[in-house]
C-alpha cells in the first residue's frame, strides 16, 4: 500500500526523531567534572595550595586540623574553603611568606573563607587587590603589616572575625564592603585605617576597638553602633567571659547558632563552630 508521505507528516516524522535524540542525551550520566567536588585536606592533598589548584569554580575545601606553613593564592578561583573544626586548630601560618592569602584575579564574595587562624605574614595577612571575598568566623593575628588589606576596587564582606597585634588590623583603600561583628585589639599601629572608602556603599557597625595604638585614622570608620571596650577573652583566648561586652550585642539581624542575638567576635553569627 503506497502511503503518500504529506509536508506535514515528514516535519512530524522530524520532529519525533529529534525528541528522540533529546531523550536519549538527558539519560546520559552528567560527567562528574561537571558536579561542585568536595575537597578534604590532608585526605586529598597535603597542602591548601594543592587543593586549590584542583579547585574548580564553586567546589568546597575543607580542611582539618593543623598548622599549614603556606602562603596561598585562590588564581580567580570562587570557592567555599572552610576548616571543619574551626580557627583555633587550624592555622595557615605563613612564616616566610609575603602575604598569608592574596588575591588579585577577580575574586568575589562567592570565595567565602570561613574557620582559619591566619598569622605571622611578612606583609598582609590577607591582602585583596581588585579582589573580593567573604571571610567568616577567622582570627588574624601576628601579621607584621595589615592583618586585612583591601585596596584598588575590592568589595570584602567581614562578619564575626577578630583581629589582633597587627601592625594594623584592617586596612580599606579605594574600596568597600561590609565588616560587622569584629573584634580589633592590639594593633601596632590602627585599629582600622581607610582611605577613599565608597561610604554610601558601606556597611560597618557593631564592631570593637580596644587597645589599639590609634583605633582611627581620620575621617573614622567608626560607627555608632561600635564598642570601645575590653572584649574580655578568656585565658589568652578568644572566647568571651561572662561579662565580655561581646554577648548578644552584635548585629541584631544575624542571629547565632544558640539562637541568641549574635555575639561579637569568632564564636558568633550562624557561621561560628561549637566549642569543644
Ligand atoms: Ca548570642
Amino acid at each position: 500500500m503506497f502511503i503518500k508521505i504529506t509536508n506535514t507528516a515528514l516535519i512530524m516524522l522530524i520532529l519525533v526523531v529529534l525528541s528522540s535524540c533529546t531523550i536519549n542525551e538527558c539519560d546520559c550520566p552528567v560527567a562528574v567534572e561537571d558536579q561542585p567536588q568536595v575537597i578534604y585536606v590532608p585526605e586529598d592533598y597535603e597542602t591548601l595550595q594543592a587543593a586549590i589548584n584542583a579547585a574548580e569554580e564553586g567546589d568546597t575545601i575543607r580542611v582539618g586540623p593543623g598548622t599549614y606553613n603556606e602562603g596561598l593564592n585562590f588564581f580567580g578561583k570562587n570557592v567555599w574553603f572552610e576548616s571543619t573544626d574551626g580557627p583555633e586548630v587550624t592555622i595557615i601560618d605563613a612564616t616566610g611568606w609575603t602575604y598569608g592569602i592574596y588575591l588579585s584575579l577577580g575574586e568575589d564574595t562567592t570565595l567565602v573563607i570561613r574557620g582559619f587562624t591566619i598569622e605571622k605574614a611578612i606583609y598582609n595577612g590577607i591582602n585583596a587587590s581588585d579582589a573580593s571575598f567573604s571571610m567568616y568566623n577567622c582570627i588574624i593575628r601576628n601579621n607584621a603589616e595589615y592583618g586585612i588589606a583591601c585596596n584598588l576596587g575590592s568589595h570584602a564582606i567581614i562578619e564575626n572575625c577578630v583581629t589582633d597585634n597587627n601592625g594594623t588590623n584592617i586596612g580599606i583603600a579605594y574600596s568597600w564592603g561590609r565588616l560587622i561583628n569584629t573584634i580589633s585589639v592590639n594593633a601596632n599601629r590602627y585599629g582600622i585605617w581607610n582611605i577613599a572608602i565608597y561610604p554610601s556603599a558601606l556597611n560597618y557597625g557593631y564592631n570593637i576597638y580596644y587597645n589599639n595604638e590609634t583605633n582611627f585614622n581620620d575621617p573614622p570608620l567608626h560607627a555608632e553602633t561600635d564598642l570601645l571596650q575590653n572584649p574580655l577573652f578568656v585565658n589568652g583566648t578568644y572566647r568571651l567571659d561572662e561579662d565580655s561586652p561581646c554577648i548578644d550585642t552584635g548585629h541584631p539581624q544575624i542571629i547565632d547558632i544558640d539562637e541568641t542575638r549574635s555575639d561579637i567576635g569568632v564564636y558568633g553569627g550562624p557561621y561560628a563552630y561549637q566549642m569543644q
